[in-house]
């Protein structure tokens, strides 16, 4: 059971300033006990500042601090439907230090059939990532659904705490485009249980939601860089030649990076063979790779190992994990990717497995 733990406030107006600066880092339902995070905590979005407080209970109006500290002129309002609550806490007993101040403290959207809408307004017009922290710190089965407003990109929140944040476990997160308007509009509704509101993220993007090439390819086998490691030169931007297809395998990246929309695709591999998605911190040798069986290898350091797939009759491949998710990314980070794969039968080298180009994302 929750109940509600202080009173509803009316809002302080502060004087307006700066619009230019609209990173904010919100810790909702503050309570005594968990107060704000350290301006060293960056959480799931890796933006470090300060934290500003939205307590008391709905509507949460508010002017908002940047995560500089500065006075901006974004304001806050919650319009509650159904039979939300307020401001909650519980101790968790896993969640200590900076996340239990985050996550402990939360808005109780209130039972299932109970919706938050949460407006902010006044912001910059642009693409944002939106975090928005949405997990039980009471109960592991209460789960919250979060949907920017006009849109049907519904994400669910919530599970047992995972030992860290973790997407659709402690919190969601969306690209969302602010027009001229400057609003930004969430509908948070309870899926499971109580739905929980424990606080907001917002990162602006320097590139459109899910607009532009997602990835660059480099580190081509077709003459222009490293040589091939036995004169099986592929074509232009393409990995070494293989046993079954003479231009060699080529790799792209399709799809939005943020948040989850990333998809890795190869063609000209050997039919049939498994292949290794993996991906690198780095772009090995400038971006030009070195030898390494048939291939060259492009990506390295730190390499993650995201995913086996077998390529189809028709030699392609695809990845179907959720990249974001499986290889740790960070909203910011800039990661290289290649397919490592079979060539058994055929292997112009003899080494058996070759590699495609390498493909670079900036999430
Ligand atoms: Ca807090
Ligand atoms: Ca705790
Ligand atoms: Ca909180």
């Amino acid at each position: 059971m929750r109940k509600i733990q202080s009173s509803w406030w009316v809002a302080l107006l502060v004087a307006p300033a700066s619009a230019a600066a609209q990173e904010f880092n919100l810790d909702v339902g503050d309570a005594t006990t968990f107060g704000i995070p350290s301006s060293a905590y960056g959480a799931a979005a890796g933006q470090a500042g300060e934290w500003f407080s939205l307590n008391g209970g709905p509507p949460y109006a508010f002017t908002l601090d940047d995560v500089h500290g500065t006075t901006t002129s974004v304001v806050t309002d919650c319009q509650v439907m159904g039979n939300g609550l307020g401001d909650y806490s519980s101790d968790n007993a896993l969640t200590s230090g900076d996340d239990e101040l985050l996550m402990d403290d939360l808005q109780d959207v209130g039972g299932v059939g109970s919706t938050a809408i949460w407006t902010f307004s006044g912001l910059a017009p642009g693409a944002y990532n939106v975090f928005t922290y949405a997990w039980a710190p009471d109960v592991a089965t209460y789960t919250t659904n979060i949907t920017p407003g006009g849109t049907s990109d519904t994400q669910v929140s919530g599970g047992p705490w995972p030992g860290g944040h973790a997407l659709g476990t402690t919190y969601a997160l969306h690209c969302v485009t602010v027009d001229s308007a400057g609003v930004l509009v969430l509908e948070i509704a309870t899926a499971t249980g109580f739905g929980s509101v424990n606080g907001f993220q917002l990162v602006p993007k320097s590139t459109a939601c899910g607009g532009g090439a997602p990835g660059v390819a480099f580190c081509f086998c077709d003459g222009g860089g490293t040589a091939a490691p036995c004169g099986n030169t592929g074509a232009a931007g393409n990995g070494c030649a293989n046993g079954s297809v003479s231009a060699g395998a080529n790799l792209t990246a399709t799809g939005a990076p943020v948040p989850d929309g990333l998809v890795l695709e190869a063609v000209g591999l050997v039919p049939g063979q498994p292949g290794l998605y993996f991906q690198g911190d780095n772009e090995i040798n400038g971006g030009l790779g070195v030898t390494f069986g048939d291939g060259l290898r492009c990506a390295g350091g730190g390499v993650v190992r995201l995913q086996v797939v077998a390529a189809t009759t028709a030699g392609t491949s695809a990845t179907t994990v959720d990249l974001f998710v499986t290889g740790g990314i960070t909203p910011g980070d800039t990661r290289s990717y290649q397919l490592w794969y079979r060539d058994p039968a055929s292997s112009p080298c003899g080494t058996g497995f070759n590699l495609t180009n390498g493909v670079t994302v900036d999430w």
